[in-house]
């Protein structure tokens, strides 16, 4: 790489060049790179990674480093008075996820791609994504987010379906994003849209005509689902998906000249949640119309074919669509799911088992289960539920099918892009093979006595808090102390991740200093979180937080020893900023509830040392880093089903009984955030951690304040503080997403 092969596609030279011109420039470097090493299609079997959502975030800079440039550009635009940064920036960032298991998506993307295996992901192409949010009047609003330009990572295909839905039918487009792996071959990430997408649809907000199917279809990810129409769009747009995806996967399978009667040697499918579960009922569909095979036949060839992972045991999040809902969007499908409920209603009696409920709903976790050869969780203690407690009349029956594949996540986005001084201290000394091997960042514990070491990756941690500190500064006009404790929760609002306990910690932080008690050190209390647009609960939770915010921030006793800060419109570019600067990274969800968490193991890489409950992967984090390195509180999982179980907890008793407890509960509908807020929403929450609190808030919270004193405590010796930091960088390894990636192939896909 050099400066005229980038002068080459800027037609200019680059010191004359605009931002703009540079990142179009490199847009059209890279994605001619990906041409020349995209994957020579070769017979043997593909896997194919099937999912409503990929968080892909930003792209240009992760191209860079996987293509092995990164540096020669960065050093290049340097030479001529330009940053990457700066051209970074105006790379715009698509939404085309929610959270956790969309960001999964894209980093296994990343790792099947470097690891050299064949294998594609599919999706859909959301012109808008799942929304913008704004803050107004300490609110959450919903805006689109459109991310696709005249020139844009997507590339035009010739490949285009007829989908045919209940009445009508559909033409579809496909686009490709090109994946290259980490010095190694690329990949592509198909994208379905439709044809004749009409974005003029979208009236205020994120509004729209829901009925308008053929013209709507790929407007928003998860349009709001509370009402029937919405509901009904959610189920043609995982239709659309599964049918593209399955007529594009027997088309290659076709074209290598495979037999389809034997399509489990040619492609594996691997369902990512139960959002395109409908993917084995298309592809039985399909196999009956292509080959002369039997209802029968077809699904035991898809059976060896389909895989499904679980992301959660919350009930509401396991997806029953009504028959009748899926009749009208599919008729096609219909006979084919009941011939399915059917012959297990004919092989079992236990009505656990079945696929379609008394009330005619199909339970599209028990189809994938059924008609799949696989099931995974996502981190040990999420398996254990599932096969202990959630799927157990599963388990029982197929115990060979079950298998745990803890998360990971790409050190490449999440180490050397967003944090490239780490980065490179870690390859001074102990070399690069951690990039390709990440279990020898192990190396890195021989020198826990270093003290010159310590030092420095605590001067790294310092420099990246400076640098936020900066950017808060420009972006919201808030001053924080970059010398303060950054204790961050950034993750999708929902109540069982528990942002209101760590809300209630604010204001017992707020009520401690007003009573004279001031920290040793300050605090800067980090959220970033978007709500789902029909979830009132957790749109009441933003609105506590934005008035703590302003309460805090504008306390003249008070903020100097404490700030809050919650950024707007949470993404994996702001993650990418927040994560390097982290002291404490909060993971306080009710345990049991979070299947894996994969934000815990960016902030450990990085060097956060983790505050959390014994869920999802934190327990493969604390078995990892030992207990002097990782602050647990609460409740056991076991404790928590137990008080499930015999409907034995009340948060009246505990907010009853305890009077420190009932103080920070108050405060909610206090005088003070009262005169801030609204009152509905306030007294909206405040009503429901009394009178319910599904997910326990009150249970874990005087343990939670203790331990997060006691850490806060601790945090002032400051190299004993490092030395955990680098026992957690050291330990992160297990968490590479090559690592994940290589167990789902070894134990599920079994490519070449
Ligand atoms: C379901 C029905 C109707 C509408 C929406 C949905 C829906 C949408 C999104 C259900 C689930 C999701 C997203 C789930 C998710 O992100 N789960 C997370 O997956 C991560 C990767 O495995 C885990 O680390 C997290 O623990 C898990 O919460």
């Amino acid at each position: 790489m050099n400066n005229k092969m980038l002068e080459k596609y800027l037609g200019r030279e680059i010191k004359s060049a605009t931002t703009e011109e540079l990142y179009y420039a490199l847009l059209s470097l890279v994605k001619d790179m990906c041409k020349d090493k995209k994957r020579k299609d070769d017979k043997g079997k593909k896997v194919y990674y099937i999912s409503a959502e990929f968080l892909i975030g930003k792209l240009l800079s992760n191209n860079l480093i996987n293509l092995g440039i990164f540096e020669d550009v960065k050093r290049i635009l340097a030479e001529n008075g330009k940053s990457i940064e700066d051209v970074e920036a105006f790379e715009p960032e698509p939404s085309l996820g929610n959270g956790g298991l969309g960001r999964l998506a894209a980093c296994f993307l990343d790792s099947i791609a470097t690891l050299g295996l064949n294998g594609d992901g599919i999706g859909l192409n959301y012109h808008f994504g799942l929304f913008k949010q704004v803050f107004k009047n300490n609110k959450q609003w919903e805006e689109k987010n459109p991310w696709i330009e005249e020139k844009s990572w997507l590339e035009e295909t010739d490949t285009s379906y007829t989908i045919n839905f209940g009445g009508f039918d559909v033409k579809s487009k496909m686009y490709n994003i090109s994946i290259p792996g980490y010095e190694s071959t690329v990949n592509e990430l198909h994208l379905f849209d439709i044809e004749n997408i009409d974005e003029s649809l979208v009236e205020d907000g994120i509004s729209f005509d829901k009925e308008k199917i053929a013209k709507n279809l790929t407007l928003f990810l998860y349009p709001d689902d509370s009402d029937h129409k919405g509901k009904l769009l959610r189920i043609y747009q995982q239709y659309f998906m599964v049918s593209n995806g399955a007529k594009y996967i027997l088309d290659e399978v076709e074209k290598k000249g495979g037999d389809l009667r034997k399509l489990y040697e040619y492609a594996v499918i691997q369902i990512n949640d139960t959002h395109p579960s409908m993917v084995i009922p298309e592809l039985i569909r399909l196999l009956m119309e292509k080959t002369n095979c039997s209802l029968e036949e077809c699904a035991e060839i898809v059976t060896k074919t389909c895989a499904y992972t679980n992301h959660t045991i919350l009930a509401e999040a396991l997806e029953k669509w009504p028959l009748e809902d899926l009749n009208q969007v599919a008729p096609q499908i219909i006979p084919i799911i009941k011939r399915l409920d059917e012959i297990i209603k004919a092989r079992y009696s236990d009505e656990e088992l079945y696929i379609i409920d008394k009330d005619n709903r199909v339970h599209m976790a028990k189809m994938d289960m059924h008609f799949g050869f696989s099931v995974n969780g996502v981190a040990a203690l999420h398996t254990d539920i599932l096969k202990h407690s959630e799927l157990k009349h599963f388990y029982k029956i197929y115990p060979e099918k079950f298998n745990n594949k803890t998360n990971g996540i790409t050190f490449r986005r999440w180490l050397m892009d967003c944090n490239g001084d780490l980065s490179t201290l870690i390859t001074e000394k102990i070399g690069s093979q951690w990039k390709k091997d990440a279990k020898k960042l192990k190396d890195l514990l021989q020198f826990i006595n270093d003290e010159e070491f310590i030092e420095k990756l605590m001067a790294i941690k310092a420099g990246k808090k400076e640098e936020l500190a900066k950017w808060i500064k420009t972006q919201y006009n808030i001053e924080i102390d970059g010398n303060s404790v950054y204790d961050i929760q950034i993750k999708r609002l929902h109540e069982y991740k528990r942002q209101q306990m760590n809300a209630l910690y604010a204001i017992y932080k707020y009520l401690d200093i007003k009573a004279g008690n001031k920290p040793k050190r300050p605090i800067t209390m980090f959220f970033g979180a978007k709500a789902a647009p029909a979830y009132v609960i957790a749109k009441d939770i933003i609105h506590l937080l934005l008035c703590l915010q302003k309460l805090i921030n504008e306390d003249k006793d008070v903020s100097p020893y404490l700030k809050l800060v919650m950024v707007e419109n949470y993404n994996v570019s702001l993650a990418s900023k927040l994560i390097p600067a982290c002291d404490i990274s909060e993971q306080i969800s009710l345990a049991s509830k979070e299947a894996s968490g994969t934000g815990n193991m960016k902030f450990m890489l990085n060097g956060a040392i983790t505050l959390g409950t014994m869920d999802g992967a934190n327990v493969e984090i604390a078995q990892l880093v030992g207990e002097e390195n990782i602050y647990i509180f609460g409740k056991s999982s076991e404790e928590v089903i137990d008080l499930y179980e015999k409907s034995a907890y009340s948060s009246k008793k505990i907010y009853e009984n305890n009077k420190e407890i009932a103080k920070l509960v108050d405060f909610i509908v206090g005088d003070e955030l009262l005169a801030i807020g609204d009152k509905d929403n306030l007294e909206n929450l405040y009503k429901e951690l009394l009178n319910k609190d599904w997910f326990m808030t009150l249970l874990d919270l005087e343990e939670y304040i203790r331990t997060k004193e006691k850490m806060l405590d601790d945090y002032e010796d400051r190299i004993a503080w490092g030395k955990k930091m680098l026992i957690n960088i050291a330990n992160a390894g297990f968490f590479s997403s090559d690592r994940t990636i290589a167990e789902y192939n070894r134990d599920i896909w079994k490519l070449k």
